[in-house]
């Protein structure tokens, strides 16, 4: 499976939230209802097509340990994108937003690209937290924002595939070391066409992605 870059992301926030649901709607377009922790995946992948650049999404999901808060340094270290998710069903998943992202950014990468996710969005009728409060955390912070659901997979894809263009587009700024591991971006086989800084300045070949899917982002 060839690609231009690899990115590594982390999905935090409270136990319950549908992490699990989410990633595994992104990696098998399925939503199962009820998540056995004990089975959950520990990270997914997925390759997508950005900018006509294969990237592949390396995902890797708390798997319950969220609930002893006992988040190693080791599971932020060299991730370049968090999905920080609540549930819109619930307010005190929103409130707990700040400490997860608080613990993102000491154990983190300093340019994480952060995704605030309201997750359940198909349960309108018992939202606890409005769009506009997401929304304002979100600007408040400097982070993106989308409302999800994982069960119906509105916006599920989206969440990741925005994270991903916002990491290309900071590593063609510059703002991303990508021969730095610990930014969590891998180069690939196609790596860096077109990228300044491009380590011995040859254009890549790029396979083919018989897997890659367009998005319109
Ligand atoms: N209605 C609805 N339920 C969801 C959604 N996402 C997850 N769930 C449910 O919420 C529960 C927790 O989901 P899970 O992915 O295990 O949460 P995690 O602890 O954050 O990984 C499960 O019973 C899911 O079926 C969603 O978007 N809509
Ligand atoms: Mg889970």
């Amino acid at each position: 499976m060839s690609y231009d870059y690899l990115f590594k992301y982390i999905i935090i926030g409270d136990t319950g939230v549908g992490k699990s649901c989410l990633l595994l709607q992104f990696t098998d377009q399925r939503f199962q209802p009820v998540y056995d922790l004990t089975i959950g995946v520990e990270f997914g992948a997925r390759l997508v097509s950005i900018d006509d650049r294969p990237i592949k999404l390396q995902i890797w999901d708390t798997a319950g340990q969220e609930s002893f808060r006992s988040i190693t340094r080791s599971y932020y270290r060299g991730a370049a994108g968090a999905l920080l998710v609540y549930d819109i069903t619930r307010r005190e998943t929103f409130n707990h937003l700040m400490s997860w992202l608080a613990d993102a950014r000491e154990h983190g990468n300093p340019d994480m690209v952060v995704m605030v996710v309201g997750n359940k969005c198909d349960l309108a009728q018992r939202r606890a937290v409005s769009k506009e409060d997401g929304e304002k955390f979100a600007k408040d912070n400097g982070l993106l924002f989308l409302e999800t659901s994982a069960r119906t997979s509105q916006n599920a894809e989206e969440a990741f595939i925005m994270t991903a263009a916002q990491i290309l587009h900071n590593i063609k700024e510059g703002i991303f070391d990508v021969f730095d591991e610990s930014s969590g971006i891998k180069i690939g086989q196609g790596r860096g066409q077109g990228i300044t800084g491009a380590r011995d300045g040859t254009r890549g070949q790029r396979g083919a992605v018989p897997l890659a899917r367009t998005w319109n982002v």
